[in-house]
């Protein structure tokens, strides 16, 4: 369990904001998760509610070691074991967190068909390059055809993805072929995306499969639905429909709120909205009746996962992270909430009733009581988006006095997609990874690591994302990063390119220096952790890394995970070779076996397995000895050790 916290917050906004909430008399998250306390027996994977025998809690002994006897004894009332109920919970969080990202992948497939069909006049193909690499990767006919042809067979193929019954998912071929051996070889190939996620919960009901191990390979083969399909297809067509993004400048915290303008925040993950707020809120009609009630402007800005959705693509400002989506209605200033799918806290309409802000819920799949509900429709998109706008516009008049918007807010460069980073680090005409891949071989890159996933309450807040990634630029570990993490680390400074003179290591900072870049780079939202594994693939692909993922100088983590779409994210990366640790709390430390199976015996299924440790120093730590342990495996350590015996001999000789 993760240990007592220091405070609530790093981030002075938020600490600002949790006074005024309590000064006000609003209720947020950093209260509730002060009177909620964790259950114990819950958050170790140790309570089965599968059917109406139990609740059953069969919670590991704690001080004394078990007796065999003492272990048997250990079952729910069906017999189930305590591996059975640990494995059975594990899988069902990756069911849930796959299927989250890939009913956005679908989604977005149905909206890149309206648009493909010309049935949305505001949804076009933005990138063609992209479009015809698509089809390129998928077997499509190009020929002469057009634009629209082409991407309807996209869409009607990816789409198909998702009810495959047979066969394996097309996007897999996108991986190192040597790592499409070892998924075929271990049995872990997704077939059709909701096909795994359904035998997931088929297999998990009372009764059916009862083998720790069985199950965690369903638990692979789920999440790699997720990576290699639901996730990656929403990231490829986002792409494709809303364009790849490129560099973008930014600014990040409650302090991208405007006291004189109307405030509307979209929250949640699915772009198609946001991207239209993106426009419709620059109509100068819309601007029009905005100062017609008294405002200057209207200024838009994102929370959560949509927020890194139109940061990468317009550079929309970011009003803060998950923990922040309270906070950002007690600063007094927020006329709407505009709110998708996933991580909504249901707490804003509690608090919202404090103030004069409206929750909006867009969706037919996330509607919230208390909250104001005007369905976005892509085929009225434009009437859809001018409608909520208006319901934000005529929201000012009602702002009362109690405004307090924090000054804190930081500038960052987002859009790094692989493409960017492509051009990038191998220029225009001959894009490549070859200059990232020589860096690591020459020791100036020590290795590349992917920080992802959420903020949690019950440590404090990005502390231990800012901490672990500082460590880790430190020592010369360049970090990708999406979702609530990158926020917490834009907050702290480390997305812009003066941050690797001021924290990276020498070499590190050198290269980035070189080429003009944060050596924190913001890769998108946490579905767009795929463009982590096509980097990863790209690097392998370039030669000199190994041949697969699990060769390559490279870990992942999750520090201050909370939501179950996390653990489909670690499984998929683990399961593709990545050595990925995560914090707070671990969810099967009830039993000892399923713990050491997903610690240990994954590394020699799939090169890659799941570590637990909350201190981010000490996360740091493993993920530096990883990346070590992969350097020398490749015969690269030397060169690193040349460099670093030339930085310490420098040292020595400037202390004389
Ligand atoms: O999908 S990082 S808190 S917002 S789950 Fe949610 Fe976690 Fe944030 Fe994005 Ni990802």
């Amino acid at each position: 369990m993760a240990e007592e916290k220091k405070s609530k917050s790093i981030d002075q906004a938020t600490v600002e904001m949790i006074d005024k909430a309590s000064q006000d008399g609003a209720r947020i998250v950093f209260e509730r998760a002060e009177t909620m306390k964790p259950c114990p027996i819950g958050s170790e994977g140790s309570c089965c509610n599968l059917c109406a025998m139990g609740p059953c809690r069969v919670p590991l002994p704690k001080g004394k070691e078990e007796t065999p006897e003492e272990k048997k004894k250990r079952t729910g009332v069906c017999g189930a074991t305590a591996e059975t109920i640990a494995a059975r919970n594990f899988l069902r969080k990756i069911a849930a967190g796959a299927a989250a990202h890939s009913d956005h992948g679908r989604r977005i497939a149905e909206a890149f068909l309206i648009a493909a069909k010309g049935e949305s006049p505001e949804f076009q193909i933005k990138d063609e390059q992209k479009l015809l690499q698509l089809a390129l990767d998928l077997g499509i006919n190009i020929g002469d055809r057009s634009n629209n042809e082409i991407a309807i067979d996209i869409g009607e193929m990816l789409l198909g993805e998702f009810g495959k019954q047979e066969g394996e998912l097309i996007t897999l071929r996108k991986a190192p072929l040597k790592r499409q051996e070892i998924w075929r070889e271990v049995g872990v190939a997704p077939r059709g995306i909701d096909r795994e996620v359904v035998e997931a919960m088929h297999r998990t009901n009372m009764g059916v499969d009862q083998d720790y191990k069985n199950l965690l390979l369903q638990g692979a083969r789920t999440a790699l639905a997720d990576g290699w399909g639901g996730s990656m297809i929403a990231t490829e067509l986002q792409d494709t429909l809303f364009g790849t993004p490129s560099p973008v400048l930014s600014q990040i915290n409650l302090g991208v709120l405007k006291e004189d303008e109307v405030n509307l925040i979209i929250h949640g993950h699915e772009p198609q909205l946001a991207e239209m707020l993106a426009v419709t809120t620059q109509d100068p009609e819309m601007i029009e009746y905005a100062k017609s009630k008294g405002a200057k402007g209207i200024n838009l800005a994102g929370m959560c996962c949509t927020a890194n959705e139109i940061l990468m693509r317009h550079g929309v400002p970011i009003a803060g992270n998950f923990l922040q989506q309270e906070t950002a209605i007690v600063t007094g200033a927020v006329e709407a909430m505009v709110v998708d799918v996933q991580c909504i806290m249901q707490g804003l309409v509690d608090v919202a009733s404090c103030f004069h802000t409206k929750v909006i819920t867009t969706d037919s799949r996330a509607h919230i009581e208390g909250a104001t509900h005007m369905e976005f429709d892509e085929r009225k998109a434009t009437e859809s988006a001018k409608a909520i706008i208006k319901a934000a516009i005529d929201n000012f008049a009602n702002r009362g006095k109690n405004v307090r918007i924090p000054n804190q807010k930081s500038d960052l460069i987002a859009g790094f997609s692989h493409e960017t980073i492509n051009y990038l680090l191998g220029g225009l005409f001959r894009a490549s990874y070859r200059p990232l891949n020589d860096n690591i071989i020459n020791g100036r890159i020590r290795g590349v690591a992917g920080v992802v996933g959420c903020n949690n309450a019950r440590v404090t807040h990005d502390d231990i994302h800012v901490t672990l990634v500082k460590e880790l630029i430190k020592n010369d570990v360049l970090v990708l990063q999406t979702g609530c993490a990158a926020m917490a680390c834009a907050k702290a400074g480390l997305m812009v390119p003066e941050a690797a003179a001021e924290y990276a290591g020498e070499g590190l900072a050198s290269v980035c220096e070189a080429v003009g870049i944060p050596p924190v780079l913001h890769l998108g939202s946490c579905v767009d952790n795929a463009r982590i594994l096509i980097a990863a693939t790209a690097m392998v692909k370039d030669g000199g890394l190994g041949d697969d993922i699990s060769d390559l100088p490279a870990a992942g983590a999750a520090p201050e995970w909370m939501s179950e779409k996390a653990i489909s994210i670690g499984q998929y990366f683990v399961s593709s070779g990545v050595f990925t640790v995560f914090g707070v709390t671990w969810p099967t430390l009830g039993s000892k076996e399923v713990t050491d199976f997903l610690f240990k015996d994954m590394e020699e299924m799939y090169g890659g397995m799941w570590a637990f440790e909350p201190d981010p120093i000490k996360m740091a730590q493993l993920m530096i000895e990883h990346i070590d342990k992969k350097r020398k495996a490749l015969g690269i350590d030397k060169a690193r050790e040349r460099v670093l015996y030339d930085m310490a001999m420098r040292r020595e000789l400037d202390s004389v």
